[in-house]
């Protein structure tokens, strides 16, 4: 079988301020364990993450903030790359829209695409009235105005998207507008901006969609959030145009020989998703490779493109930015012909997490009211795997789920040291203390001891098949089980009993758990890549260990194993970290 091919992305963060657990379980941790599953069962993956700079965001972090953007953006894009790299998560690239060694790229491959949209007539330029503010002397950028969502009447609507309601919004529509720069309210005044036509693509758009309802065994089958988000919404009300451009001087400026176009750039939206090509063309050209070598990934239909993201990206990722693909088609087919952009294979996105503090109620997370647990804390104290854990055994994937500290203890404690941990360290123990640290002779396996081997073939399957569908949270549960199944194996079998009894019994007992060891080290590993690493060092497994398909390969009878060594460290709650 051809080698597979994955080209997988981790949305954007705004590189105007920290990370938390909230943003870790949305999308990055999925999305890490996702491309090390994939490369553990031998498919080429390139994982493309990195700032998204440009727009209104960092612009007014840097104004309240009394810095610049530049210093802004520099500065965040490095504290939330530092983040990552301390949980584990590992991209390929690490990019930024407006970093040093990215920016010019970046526009170039922005400015392209807005030509070749523009070039098929799927802009339209249109006069339009804006906000904007007499006080500052500037039209208002979206993300400068509240008021009122006209779809659900939230108070906190801002003017491109109601966080209460997920939908968009044009900032016209805002009820009682409010400039977020002076407090003032803003007039409407004439501006020139370019409209992509949605309109004209959706029912393209539909159909391709309806394409990911049931996508059959060889497809992906899209999460219903992410459906209900995009397809719900084309059915539901259909797509008016939207407008690319902003009257911004911060960002990706308008590529267009047009006095109406200066002083313009490209809206945030349009130009973020396309870093996500930007940056693999920086990662092919760092590598080495021809010029043209990022087409391979973004043009080959025998690649799969997969996004992750949170709730609040859906929209961009499942509308706009696959509309912006299409546009650029030459073809009208709706997949793109080679040479053509290819459509997202798989959009994947959680819903919220909630946050809950000991003795408190369970509330959002939020940046401004200091409810979040921010990962430079977090990593302060505690080692990357307990989080990622926890994460992922929560997961979002249907609904919001809350992050609850008291859970994070307990779990820990509960579920990762007492059946994981556990069960590792009294097989090692055993088999160090009784058995000179060497794997016992198998024997002739009794019903019990092949049962244990069917489950840990099974467990591999299972927990392969729910990585392939992104079900993280079903897939770790597999794991996890076969841990457990692991101890009640090793109850029964009564190794510490049948030592002074029968040795022969006892060794394939120990043989047994080991093997079984040796299984939960790959599987666990996509999830918990220390925690799989120390448990290959305690095994002295050979390099290559994390293959998909060794994963039950025997160990030997009389090989040599590594010194035990704590697994899982026990938490205390007195080091629970504060709330902000
Ligand atoms: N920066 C939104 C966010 O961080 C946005 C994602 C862009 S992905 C192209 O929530
Ligand atoms: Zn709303």
């Amino acid at each position: 079988m051809a080698q597979r091919r994955f080209l997988v992305t981790a949305a954007l963060p705004y590189s105007n301020g920290r990370l938390h657990v909230g943003h870790i379980a949305g999308a990055y941790l999925p999305a890490d364990t996702y491309v090390r599953y994939l490369r553990a069962t031998g498919a080429d993956v390139r994982f493309i993450c990195g700032s998204d700079d440009n727009g209104v965001a960092a612009l007014k972090t840097a104004r309240e903030q009394d810095r610049s953007v530049e210093e802004l953006t520099a500065h965040y894009c490095a504290s939330q790359k530092r983040d990552f790299d301390g949980l584990g998560i590992e991209f390929d690239i690490y990019g930024g829209t407006h970093q040093e060694g990215f920016v010019d790229t970046h526009e170039k491959f922005s400015q392209s695409l807005f030509l070749k949209i523009y070039e098929k007539g799927l802009f339209t330029k249109r006069r339009t009235r804006q906000l904007y503010d007499e006080e500052a002397q500037q039209f208002l950028p979206d993300r400068f105005v509240r008021g009122t969502c006209p779809h659900c009447r939230s108070e906190q609507a801002f003017g491109d998207q109601c966080e209460d309601c997920g939908r968009s919004v044009d900032q016209q529509e805002l009820i009682d507008p409010v400039s977020m720069m002076t407090q003032s309210t803003p007039q409407l005044r004439e501006t020139v901006h370019w409209y992509l036509r949605l309109d004209e693509l959706q029912s393209r758009l539909a159909s391709w969609l309806s394409s990911k309802k049931d996508a059959g065994a060889c497809g992906a089958t899209w999460r219903p959030i992410v459906l209900n988000q995009s397809l719900g919404r084309i059915e539901s009300e259909g797509l008016p145009e939207r407008a690319m451009t902003r009257d911004l001087t911060w960002g990706v400026p308008v590529p267009l020989d047009d006095p109406d176009a200066a002083r313009k750039s490209l809206y945030v939206w349009f130009d973020a998703p396309i870093g996500y090509v930007s940056f693999t063309d920086v990662l092919c050209q760092r590598g080495g490779e021809d010029e043209g070598a990022w087409k391979c990934w973004w043009e080959h239909p025998d690649c799969k493109v997969v996004h992750f993201i949170g709730e609040d990206n859906i929209v961009f990722h499942a509308i706009t930015w696959p509309a912006m693909l299409l546009a650029s088609h030459d073809s009208e087919s709706v997949q793109g012909e080679s040479g053509e952009y290819q459509l997202p294979h798989n959009v994947v996105s959680n819903s919220f997490l909630n946050i809950k503090f000991p003795g408190k109620d369970e509330e959002k997370i939020s940046k401004s009211r200091g409810t979040a647990v921010w990962i430079e804390d977090y990593l302060d104290t505690f080692d990357p795997d307990p989080l990622r854990y926890y994460l992922t055994a929560i997961a979002p994937e249907n609904a919001r789920t809350t992050f609850d500290l008291d859970d994070f203890m307990s779990r820990n404690n509960g579920e990762l040291l007492n059946a994981f941990g556990n069960f590792f360290n009294r097989t090692m123990t055993f088999a160090q203390k009784y058995f000179e640290g060497k794997v016992p002779a198998s024997g002739s396996p009794e019903a019990v001891d092949a049962e244990q081997l069917d489950r840990c073939r099974e467990a591999v399957e299972r927990t392969g098949q729910s990585l392939e569908q992104c079900r993280f949270k079903a897939a770790l549960a597999e794991v996890m089980a076969l841990a457990r199944a692991g101890n009640a194996y090793f109850d029964q079998t009564k190794p510490f009993q049948t030592r002074k009894t029968d040795l022969g019994a006892c060794g394939r007992a120990v043989n047994v758990c080991l093997q079984t060891a040796r299984t939960l080290t790959t599987t666990i590993a996509p999830f918990l890549p220390d925690t799989g690493a120390r448990c290959a060092t305690m095994l002295n497994l050979a390099k290559g260990w994390q293959g998909w398909a060794e994963a039950t390969e025997a160990l030997p009878d009389g090989h040599g194993l590594g010194e035990p060594m704590i697994l899982v460290k026990k938490l205390d709650p007195k080091e629970l970290f504060g709330e902000s």
